[in-house]
């Protein structure tokens, strides 16, 4: 690819993330996911965004931040969407969460007052992204307006890791519980199809789906897996999104490998931060401590695999996916492992989100075969992660190739490449143009 034609695709990225954006007053704004099927602000869709904003405008990496912590609850619960502004084209919305209503029609004591958010959450990139902006400011600002901001978002980072580690690992393994498959960031992976078989749901309110009016619903969860989607969100609505009422019988509680890597590959920074900020770093590495020690003994399989586990069943969850692959992130794997990884990239030499060989894969339905830019990002960042050249594996190469080709799509069919979902997708532009820009985190 020439320098002019990456300036152009550079210069399309750029455009797409400015047309997403929304203004909130001078202070905050937020890139929706996408104009038509997502709305609103997503938690860690700006994680990936933040990562554009950093090559062309800082100030707008800083404001996506604030808007989104904006959303932070009282016990450092980071919502998976904001619910900045109104709109109707999308569901579940504030209404059918009602985070801010409790059982006694007092309001949820935890979650923010004036601001509507989901009472559930998503993979926690912000360690990761917030690192990456302070050493974007500090380049081209200088150290102290990049310590300025340090001080502004490292609290709020905490408090975040803090509430995963405590609410969300009562087990204390450094391994990251969720509730929720939307709280995976993979919602209808075929990682989560056993759990949910075995959930009847019960009492579900009538409710319309909105999302297969954009996207074509071949593409899109079924029915089913949306009833136990709202069945779900009704559970924990049920006991007021209270960890301690959740924990003991909720339906569906795994340790993710990927929210539990990149909540490992944050804490890195976060005790980067501390360091630069001279604050305790004690706590952190605590929390990294139980990660190095468990994470083999939960996730890694006899086969030579990582996998989820199932704190109902007790079981791993034995899904061949791209999952498996990102403990990458947390740059602990051996040689041996990492070659293994690079035998399983996909006849486009970039990794689809099911293994093409397995029988559930399917190269066009959502997170069940496509290729998305946010996994095959997640794995080269770990490669440099483990110190490995910016090209190797050729997944920096591929990605940008694709989106070429392509078009700035959510996902692409992982046999004939084809974008599918929503176009001009934001963490497709925004990733596009860091993997364009590259510059070292550390
Ligand atoms: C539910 C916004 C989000 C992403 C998720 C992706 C999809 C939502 C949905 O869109 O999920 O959170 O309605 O399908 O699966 O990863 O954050 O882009």
């Amino acid at each position: 690819m020439t320098e002019e034609e990456k300036a152009k695709l550079a210069e399309k990225a750029k455009k797409i993330l400015k047309g997403n954006w929304e203004k909130i007053d001078d202070q905050a704004g937020y890139t929706k996911p996408s104009k038509t099927i997502y709305p609103f602000q997503w938690n860690w869709d700006s994680g990936f965004i933040v990562y554009g904003y950093t090559h062309f405008d800082l100030e707008k990496a800083v404001k996506e931040c604030r808007a989104l912590f904006r959303g932070q609850w009282k016990n450092g619960f980071l919502p998976h969407i904001i619910f900045h502004k109104d709109s109707k084209n999308y569901f579940p919305d504030p209404d059918f969460w009602k985070t801010g209503m409790g059982e006694f029609g007092e309001g949820l004591e935890l979650a923010p007052k004036g601001i509507k958010t989901s009472g559930i959450t998503q993979p926690p990139i912000h360690g990761m992204s917030i690192w990456h902006i302070y050493k974007a400011i500090r380049r081209e600002k200088g150290k102290v307006p990049a310590i300025k901001f340090l001080k502004e978002f490292y609290p709020k980072l905490l408090a975040l890791h803090k509430y995963l580690a405590t609410k969300r690992d009562p087990e204390r393994s450094g391994l990251i519980t969720i509730y929720h498959p939307w709280e995976s960031g993979f919602d209808n992976s075929p990682r989560w199809d056993e759990a949910l078989a075995r959930i009847t749901p019960k009492n579900v309110e009538p409710y319309e789906r909105v999302d297969t009016k954009f996207v074509d619903k071949k593409f899109r969860p079924t029915d089913e897996d949306y009833d136990r989607y709202i069945y779900l969100v009704q559970s924990l609505r049920n006991k007021d999104y209270n960890d301690d009422l959740i924990y003991p019988d909720h339906e569906f509680k795994i340790k993710d490998q990927v929210f539990s890597s990149i909540f490992y590959a944050s804490n890195k920074r976060l005790k980067l931060m501390a360091n630069t900020l001279g604050e305790d770093t004690s706590e952190i590495t605590e929390w990294m401590n139980r990660f190095e020690k468990n994470f083999r003994s939960y996730f890694y399989s006899l086969d030579g695999n990582f996998y989820d586990y199932d704190l109902v069943s007790k079981q791993r969850i034995k899904v061949p996916s791209a999952a498996s692959l990102v403990p990458l992130i947390t740059g602990l794997l051996e040689d041996y492992e990492i070659s293994k990884f690079r035998r399983q990239i996909g006849v486009h030499k970039l990794v689809p989100s099911v293994d093409e060989e397995s029988s559930i894969y399917n190269p066009d339905l959502y997170w069940r075969g496509p290729i998305w830019v946010n996994v095959n990002w997640l794995l080269w960042k770990g490669y440099l992660e483990h110190g490995l050249d910016l090209n190797f594996g050729s997944l920096r190469e591929n990605i940008i190739k694709m989106v070429q080709k392509e078009g700035f799509y959510e996902y692409f069919s992982s046999e004939t490449l084809e974008g599918r979902g929503s176009d001009e997708f934001s963490w497709t532009a925004a990733l596009l143009l860091d993997l364009i820009e590259h510059k070292k985190d550390y």
